[in-house]
């Protein structure tokens, strides 16, 4: 698979390693939750295994798991807290796939009836 290579220094990373703040919502051994800083919508967070990958692309079966473990959990939690109708799981990968930042990571964001996600 033709991905380049995973930079330690990128923002997620910093964040888990605890150089950068976030407003963290979740942590296991395995996966990081914390708010989208630019939300698309009310609750709008994310999910990132701890350990190092760039995308779907590169990473392990078990860290993939367990970051569909925590985005399952999160996903009840955050439809439950904003009483939301339904709930939009996005995940991007690499610059043609509209990736920005460079750690895996599954976009969770509450959705209510007539109400049209921020661009
Ligand atoms: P994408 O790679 O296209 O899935 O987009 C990256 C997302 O990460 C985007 O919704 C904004 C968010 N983001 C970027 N930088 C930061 C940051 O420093 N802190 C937080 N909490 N979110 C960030």
């Amino acid at each position: 698979m033709a991905t380049s290579a995973y930079d330690p220094n990128n923002i997620f990373a910093k964040i888990l390693r605890g150089e950068m703040p976030s407003h963290k919502l979740y942590e296991d051994a395995d996966t990081f939750a914390f708010m989208d800083i630019m939300p698309r919508g009310d609750g709008h967070c994310l999910v990132l295994p701890k350990k190092p990958s760039r995308n779907i692309l590169d990473v392990e079966h078990d860290s993939l798991a367990a970051v569909m473990r925590t985005t399952q959990k999160l996903a009840r939690a955050v439809m439950k807290a904003f009483s939301a109708g339904g709930v939009t799981v996005q995940q991007f990968n690499e610059t043609a796939g509209g990736q920005v930042v460079f750690h895996l990571h599954v976009h969770i964001i509450p959705r209510f009836e007539g109400i049209a996600l921020k661009p």
